[in-house]
């Protein structure tokens, strides 16, 4: 099987790494990608950085192969997590839903990888000369919070724009879009949706099964304009629709969706809750061990390539 750019950077197997979603993506998920030649990723979404600890240590204590933490720059705990795993020597850290670019020099000093989620190429300019070790170029199809652009025209923008290396992310799920994201000019893809399946994951099984049930025209965009959230449609989406036909404060909007994600994801109300799953959840047709979804990925990525080659 074919290595890459994104393989030598972060000393893995596979040019896979596993999306950091907040209170789906525990020590549990990522130890079991990790363990595969993938890269786990630990989601602290809000989480305190006691709790970021705890599941550090049950990655730490299932695999030594490489993981990550993904910071999200809305959360209240931001400087304590920074902390930590500097303190923990994590060695890749991925940042989401702002910019990372006061703490790269902390990182940098210890050796942690620090790769941005980003949307747009203006960020990739600013944070490239900040000496971040990659870019994730993050497409609309994703599922979470989004930016504007889809992942076809967002990676070669962001490929142009940088010497670093760009992992694709948003609407990939197998090994057709592990390939389509090199034809970009990727080095790597991140994949969340599809983890969400993963037997190891932790997340309630009704959000699994809500996943597994998905068409392709069933995931949304809710909020307001700017923090856009894209999740499946749901009674929730519903009242968010409902609310947005009465011209609601972004203050009612945010009240509507507060705690949302933990109703769905630990309470299991996928009714009432936010079920966060990108497009691509329609392709996930399986609960299956992350080892069996990184090699599915791979064999039928290898057999793109020849095809594709087959062609000449
Ligand atoms: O962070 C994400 N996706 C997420 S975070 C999340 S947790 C959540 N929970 C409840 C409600 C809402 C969210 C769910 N999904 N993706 C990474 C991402 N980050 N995409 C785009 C960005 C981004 C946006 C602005 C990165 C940087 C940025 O910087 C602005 C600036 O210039 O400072």
């Amino acid at each position: 099987m074919f290595k890459t750019r994104l393989c030598e950077l972060l000393q893995i197997q596979y040019p896979i790494i596993q999306g950091g979603m907040a209170w789906v993506a525990t020590g549990e998920l990522a130890a079991a990608v990790s363990a595969a030649g993938g890269l786990g990723i630990i989601g602290a979404g809000n989480a305190p950085p006691e709790v970021v600890r705890n599941e550090i240590a049950k990655v730490r204590a299932i695999t030594d192969k490489p993981f990550g933490v993904n910071i999200y720059y809305m959360s209240p705990f931001i400087e304590e997590l920074v902390d930590l795993v500097i303190e923990l020597q994590v060695p890749v850290v991925t940042t989401g839903a702002g910019n990372p670019g006061k703490h790269i020099a902390r990182f940098k000093e210890i050796g942690t990888k620090v790769l941005p989620v980003i949307s747009s190429v203006a960020l990739a300019k600013r944070l490239a000369r900040l000496g971040v070790d990659a870019f994730i170029a993050e497409g609309m199809e994703c599922g979470g919070h989004v930016g504007d652009l889809t992942t076809m025209a967002l990676v070669p923008q962001i490929v142009d724009a940088t010497d670093l290396p760009v992992i694709a992310a948003g609407g990939i799920a197998d090994g057709r879009g592990l390939v389509a994201a090199l034809a970009l000019g990727a080095c790597g893809v991140q994949i969340g949706t599809r983890f969400i399946c993963a037997e190891e994951c932790t997340v309630h099984p009704n959000y699994k099964q809500a996943v597994l049930q998905a068409k392709d025209r069933d995931t949304i965009l809710t909020g307001i304009q700017g923090h856009e959230v894209r999740v499946l449609k749901n009674k929730l989406t519903r009242k968010f629709l409902e609310l947005a036909q009465t011209g609601a404060s972004p203050e009612e909007f945010e009240a509507l969706g507060a705690g949302k994600l933990r109703l769905a994801a630990v309470e299991g109300d996928v009714e009432n809750g936010s079920v966060m799953a990108g497009q691509v959840a329609a392709m996930v047709s399986k609960v299956q061990p992350a080892a069996e979804i990184i090699l599915e990925i791979m064999t039928e990525a290898d057999e793109v390539l020849k095809r594709l080659g087959a062609l000449y």
